[in-house]
């Protein structure tokens, strides 16, 4: 690993050091972008006019925007730290970690998480919670109406919401979830079969972009 997202050139592009960043060279002089949210939305602003992935009801819009947020904000950092635990910190490394209340809801104020299996258990559980977020959305549980994609009118429409959820959700086998943990989720499931039955999806996780 060469850790190029620490060097210099690309804390240049990207402060934050992680990938990824887009840079517009369409623009004078090139403009970088950082966080995967705010590239998706730099993209549908600049590269997709018709908004194709995008909605131009601002009410649709805004409900893109509340999924966009939920999965940056909630699902991403929870699986991400799934990850680090399970595949890159293996170790099981006493580790002291503190929530707040909210997160609780006990009256101590802070919980101590001491040790990296508690962690585990902590960041596997909220993962699963989010996915429960999901499948109440896609279920159409609380609406009656089942639906195919986050955001949008009626079934929905594949837009940047979809987009910048699928990839993580559709990987959480390499996150150790089980057959077993999923159950709970068919609607979510499906959700992730149909996108990636898209031929521009397939493109996108073909051969071409596997790692060598
Ligand atoms: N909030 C950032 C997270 C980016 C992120 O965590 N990237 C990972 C790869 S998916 C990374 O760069 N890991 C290497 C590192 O932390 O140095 C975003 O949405 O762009």
């Amino acid at each position: 690993m060469t850790n190029e997202q620490k060097k210099d050139w690309f804390l240049r592009l990207n402060p934050n050091g992680r990938i990824p960043v887009l840079v517009d060279n369409t623009q004078s002089p090139p403009f970088p972008v950082m966080e995967t949210s705010a590239e998706l939305l730099y993209l549908l602003k600049f590269a997709d006019k018709n908004d194709v992935f995008g909605f131009k009801d601002e009410l649709e819009r805004n409900q893109a925007l509340q999924s966009l947020f939920f999965w940056h904000g909630s699902g991403a950092p929870y699986q991400g730290q799934v990850n680090h635990f399970t595949k890159i910190a293996k170790e099981k490394i006493p580790c002291t970690f503190y929530f707040s209340i909210s997160d609780f809801g006990c009256k101590m104020g802070r919980k101590l998480i001491t040790s990296s299996s508690d962690a585990i258990e902590r960041f596997r559980n909220e993962t699963l919670r989010v996915y429960g977020v999901l499948e109440i959305q896609l279920s159409g549980k609380y609406t009656g109406s089942p639906r195919e994609y986050l955001a949008g009118e009626g079934k929905g429409k594949y837009s940047i919401a979809d987009i910048a959820t699928w990839p993580w959700v559709k990987a959480w086998e390499f996150s150790g979830f089980s057959q077993e943990d999923m159950k709970a989720f068919p609607h979510l499931l499906k959700w992730i079969d149909r996108i990636a039955a898209r031929p521009a999806v397939q493109r996108g996780i073909g051969e071409k972009y596997q790692q060598k």
